[in-house]
């Protein structure tokens, strides 16, 4: 029986390795798609275990491959009249069960790796939403940090007049990430609709009150990143309350995580960007503190020093805040933001828990250390679905020609995310790996597809 079983197993990690490997080959160069590939075919070995049809429909090598890449010029002019290219990409990963879903993201980083990486996540993360989304990713090469408002319009302009013929809202719907916010997605609306000569709501998402948008649309990612965290450690029987947090980041979701832990009593006493990290003991409280930075990041779009300058606390240059003593971190920046000597830093000072807000923030080294202390874990695609799930709803209001209230789509985001960490406990329950919520989130997010795919035929 033993042998058996452990010949199954042996039989079970060749079909991962195989696929992982042809994966690597396939894409060469591509190591944060690699990363992203790995995390996930790792934690689904019980899944194929159980469900021998998966190998069978050769699941895991249809589910890596996306449905479609695209990769285009993006010609712009500057203020000063020189002309500059940029690349464009808009991966579309799967439409299995609804129009591809995801963001764009403008940073001089990105890659085909990068959107491919964020596009196979999102597949996953839609699924656990509940709510009919495929998944996808876009994005550029372009910086938009430094430029004029017009010069940041004129790129949107020219971005999308190449994405207008691949996108609709029952196709593909684009939203914000890294670099794209509002002001973005208003002028990548307005050229759509201008090309198109229709006023298709649903297309975008993350759109201004005013033409489409939906009430807590920007803050639903660290609103429900934090929801998601008070499950976690309802679960511990504990809360939120006094307890002191650490931020990352200081964009979209790390002002609506910070303003989410203030309501709830508890403490943030760091921010950072790629420049370095503030650390204020006494926490950025509500009042004076937090208009500041929301003033600082919103409408100044100043670096995140000022906030130490003007209240006079440390700031730590080129640094990121894990080795400031927390009882709960938020990466809220961006990928590989936690490695393995800072989740070690953060469990020697007792973290108790972490919440994902950013995608990918931990690498697999750092999350597989802290799941053996014992951290609650919230993974990404489980923990920052909430953005995701809030567009979704800005879809139904589209849809539906009526915009619900603020309550209204705040009590669903907060039913979302109580639906997506029990969804994730069961399967990890389920599947023989109690408590570990990335194998949870990723085999309940992969079943859902896994399924539809496979009684859809061939696709
Ligand atoms: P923003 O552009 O609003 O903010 C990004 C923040 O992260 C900035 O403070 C930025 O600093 C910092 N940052 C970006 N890249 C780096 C880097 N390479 N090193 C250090 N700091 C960096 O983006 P969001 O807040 O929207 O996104 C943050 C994370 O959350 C991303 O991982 C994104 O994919 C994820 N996410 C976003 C969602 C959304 O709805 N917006 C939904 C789900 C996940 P600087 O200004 O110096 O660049
Ligand atoms: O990573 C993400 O989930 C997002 N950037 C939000 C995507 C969306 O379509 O709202």
């Amino acid at each position: 029986m033993l042998e058996r079983n452990l010949e199954e197993k042996g039989f079970e990690m060749t079909y991962v390795d195989e696929v992982f490997d042809w994966v690597k080959e396939k894409n060469p160069g591509e190591k944060e798609f690699h990363q992203a590939v790995k995390e996930v075919l790792e934690s689904l070995e019980p899944a194929i275990e159980k469900h021998p049809e998966l190998k069978k429909h050769k699941m895991l090598e249809r589910i890596v491959e996306p449905e479609r890449q695209l990769m285009f010029r993006v010609p712009w002019q500057d203020d000063q009249g020189e002309i500059h290219v940029n690349r464009g990409f808009r991966v579309q990963f799967n439409s299995a069960i609804g129009p591809y879903k995801g963001g764009l993201r403008f940073h001089p980083s990105v890659y085909l790796g990068i959107i491919k990486f964020l596009g196979f996540e999102q597949v996953f993360k839609n699924a656990l939403t509940g709510l009919a989304m495929g998944g996808g990713k876009g994005g550029s090469d372009f910086d938009p940090k430094g430029k004029s408002d017009i010069e940041v319009m004129r790129f949107c302009q020219s971005f999308m007049q190449e994405l207008f013929r691949h996108i609709g809202p029952d196709c593909d719907v684009p939203a914000g990430d890294i670099g794209v916010g509002g002001r973005e997605i208003g002028y990548l609306f307005g050229q759509y609709r201008k090309i198109m000569n229709q006023f298709h709501a649903g297309v975008l998402t993350g759109k201004g009150l005013d033409y489409g948008g939906s009430l807590i649309r920007p803050e639903a990612t660290g609103y429900g990143c934090t929801y998601f965290v008070v499950e976690m450690l309802k679960d511990r029987g504990l809360d939120l309350k006094d307890k002191v947090c650490t931020v990352s980041g200081s964009g979209n979701v790390a002002q609506y995580t910070t303003e989410k832990i203030n309501q709830l009593g508890g403490k943030v006493v760091t921010l950072s960007d790629s420049n370095g990290f503030i650390y204020d003991p006494d926490g950025v409280t509500f009042g004076e503190k937090f208009d500041f930075f929301l003033e600082l990041k919103q409408i100044r779009r100043g670096r995140i020093k000022e906030y130490a300058d003007k209240f006079n606390v440390d700031y730590y240059s080129n640094k990121r805040p894990w080795e400031i003593k927390c009882d709960i971190a938020f990466p809220s920046a961006t990928q590989n933001e936690i490695e393995v000597n800072d989740a070690q830093t953060l469990i020697d000072n007792g973290v108790i828990a972490v919440g994902e807000g950013a995608n990918m923030p931990s690498t697999i080294d750092a999350i597989n250390l802290f799941l053996e202390a014992g951290v609650a874990f919230g993974p990404a695609k489980a923990a920052n679905a909430g953005g995701v799930a809030t567009s979704g709803l800005e879809m139904s209001q589209n849809s539906l020609r009526l915009a619900w209230e603020r309550e209204e789509v705040d009590k669903r985001l907060h039913g979302i995310m109580v639906n997506i960490h029990k969804s994730a406990r069961v399967a990890a329950e389920k599947y023989g790996a109690p408590g570990n919520l990335v194998v949870g989130a990723n085999i309940a997010g992969f079943m859902k597809v896994a399924r539809s795919m496979m009684a859809q035929g061939l696709i």
